[in-house]
């Protein structure tokens, strides 16, 4: 019952928000073709192996019901920007429903060629690399502290990379340490 009210919900919220672009800019209907990709996001080919025409999706749209001519076509997807996509059998989002993090050269090995009917392209953002994050460290360290990271700055990448932090969250972390406390005007 929850569920059926958050469903009706959040198509009610994206009802809204599909008038409000109405507004603003012509709703182009999404059709096959070869557009840009995305820089996050997904595109969807009507072939295995990127083949023929696609249709491209930013990351953080969906698609309740497939535009026409789109539904039960799909054979391939590429991603971009680290989105990732989740594909349903029927429209709505129900039926079956498998989520890939990775680009799917051929739908059929996964049981899913020409059978997607609804779809969610979401940011990854438990995709945060190690290099990522021990960047996201460095920078950090630079500016709270104005040092490089030492061993000891290598709990706080595994910090990042579990609770998926941004560079700005690590440094209001950083800022509660006695580290930071003890160098602010006035501290000893
Ligand atoms: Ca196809
Ligand atoms: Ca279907």
């Amino acid at each position: 019952m929850a569920r059926q009210m958050f469903r009706t919900r959040g198509a009610a919220m994206a009802a809204v928000v599909m008038a409000l672009v109405a507004m603003t800019a012509p709703v182009e209907a999404q059709r096959w073709g070869r557009p840009r990709p995305p820089r996050a996001g997904a595109c969807f080919y009507q072939n295995a192996n990127y083949g023929g025409d696609y249709f491209c999706v930013d990351a953080g749209d969906e698609y309740d019901v497939m535009p026409e001519g789109l539904n039960d076509r799909i054979s391939s997807i590429r991603l971009f920007g680290d989105a990732d996509v989740t594909v349903y059998r029927n429209p709505s989002f129900r039926g079956r429903s498998t989520r890939f993090n990775d680009d799917v050269s051929n739908l059929q090995r996964e049981g899913w060629n020409d059978t997607v009917s609804s779809l969610r392209v979401r940011l990854d953002f438990a995709r945060v690399s190690r290099d990522e994050a021990e960047r996201i460290v460095e920078r950090a360290y630079r500016v709270v502290f104005n040092r490089e990271p030492d061993p000891g700055a290598s709990s706080w990448v595994e910090e990042v990379m579990r609770n998926r932090w941004t560079q700005r969250d690590l440094e209001r972390e950083l800022r509660k340490s006695p580290e930071y406390r003890n160098r602010r005007p006035g501290g000893h």
